[in-house]
């Protein structure tokens, strides 16, 4: 028996005396596919047109060099970066990842063939595809409103889009027989405070209902919409806030997306999920960490991650949140970046699987909070580190710091040659 396995049986017999069993978590964690997001490898630039920066009042600051510039790149790092993640996850594509080999295609002529490539390889990796459209970059964004516009042929546009994405996610969920889920994000808003606050949302109301107009088959695409506080050139004012979604999700059904940077600095998503699992079906999560603003750090194994991953497991909600991750750090290994965040999130989740959750739940029905604290407390420092060694040796991805070694060495035989 090697290191990692002594380790992990007594890790195991630990957890046994709280009546914890470590198998049982383990193929829990398993079963969960984390949507990793595409544009953690190229800093959300896409392939539509190099030469137009990002815009939408979000950015990727840093210029670490390597990154992947074609879709083969972007799959190429892809495949690099899950050799290092345990289990079998999805990935979250948007709008300005079609390959169109070199022709020049609006975004609402956009069709399932340009994505055909990655749905071969999604196939082949047995993965699923989530998608969205892509309302940011594009001269038809540049002063900042979209959906919400006040002119109709901007927000015609938009809408058609839009429809077009639903129906690219539909044909994704339906070849690889998983679900899509289709998630709706717009920068509209303005810099300095608005007189009329009203009208663009009701606009936006009246296109959200134009590109829903047709009901989505629930086995093969989920339809979300993302709310913001702010951004870079919305600080004043964003149409599509957490209110206006809110509402939106659930008079129509739709899932709400949830992302760990779009709220008030001391506002936190964990607190949110139960609130809103009242009242929507499911619901979508976009994992990020804000440093001072939506800064979209890479994820780590913070306070609040454990938080986000206790509430979907307690809450016992496991199969109607979609865990999606949303980072975007360009002044590190952009393959390191996917890796660390992801295997961040599931850590968060193996410990939260971890827990005698039915014990902390007796002492507080008691009223018994000094023992619920002292729980929580002493579970701090349970060999949950064993645990998640031997999942990660189960599935040969590397265990411990181990993986950054062959992130180094893909860095000097690939990126280095980019
Ligand atoms: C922006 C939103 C949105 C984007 C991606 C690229 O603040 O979080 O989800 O990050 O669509
Ligand atoms: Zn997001």
């Amino acid at each position: 028996m090697n290191t990692i396995e002594k380790s992990y049986k007594l890790a195991r017999e630990r957890y046994a005396a709280m009546r914890v069993d470590c198998d049982v978590a383990m193929d829990k964690l398993e079963q969960i596919a984390i949507s990793i997001h595409c544009w953690q490898g190229d800093d959300v630039a896409g392939f539509e047109n190099p030469d137009i920066g990002l815009s939408g009042g979000i950015q990727a600051t840093g210029n670490y060099p390597g990154k992947a510039h074609t879709a083969d790149q972007l799959r190429q790092d892809l495949d690099k970066a899950l050799s290092f993640i345990p289990g079998t996850h999805r990935l979250n594509l948007h709008a300005i990842y079609a390959e169109t080999n070199g022709a020049t295609v609006e975004r609402d002529q956009l069709e399932t063939k340009y994505f055909q490539n990655w749905i071969d390889w999604a196939k082949q990796n047995n993965m699923g595809l989530d998608f969205n459209p892509t309302m940011f970059s594009h001269p038809n964004a540049d002063d900042g409103f979209t959906l919400s516009h006040a002119d109709k042929g901007i927000r015609d546009y938009w809408i058609a889009h839009s429809i077009a994405c639903r129906k690219i996610a539909t044909d994704m969920g339906q070849a690889l027989g998983s679900p899509c889920v289709n998630n709706i994000w717009i920068p509209d808003g303005s810099k300095d405070t608005p007189v009329d606050r009203k009208n663009p949302r009701l606009r936006l109301q009246d296109s959200l209902n134009k590109i829903f107009a047709s009901a989505n088959n629930p086995e093969y695409l989920l339809d979300a919409v993302e709310c913001k506080l702010f951004g870079i050139g919305s600080e004043s004012y964003v149409v599509g806030s957490h209110e206006f979604y809110m509402g939106y999700a659930t008079a129509n059904n739709k899932l709400l997306c949830l992302d760990a940077g779009h709220f008030h600095p001391t506002e936190v998503i964990s607190d949110k999920i139960s609130s809103v699992m009242t009242f929507v079906d499911e619901i979508l999560l976009h994992v990020s960490r804000g440093v001072r603003w939506d800064s979209d750090h890479v994820v780590t194994l913070s306070d609040e991650l454990y938080a986000i991953a206790q509430e979907i497991v307690r809450g016992d909600f496991i199969e109607r949140v979609h865990v999606g991750l949303d980072f975007f750090d360009a002044s590190i290994n952009r393959i390191a970046a996917w890796v660390i965040g992801t295997r961040a999130m599931q850590k968060a989740l193996l410990a939260a699987l971890l827990e005698p959750t039915a014990q902390l739940r007796g002492f507080e029905a008691e009223g018994d909070n000094s023992s619920r604290l002292a729980m929580l407390e002493e579970l701090k420092t349970m060999p949950f580190g064993a645990v998640w060694d031997y999942f990660c040796a189960k599935h040969e991805t590397g265990v411990g710091f181990e993986w950054m070694a062959g992130v180094k060495q893909y860095e000097k035989d690939v990126l280095a040659l980019r």
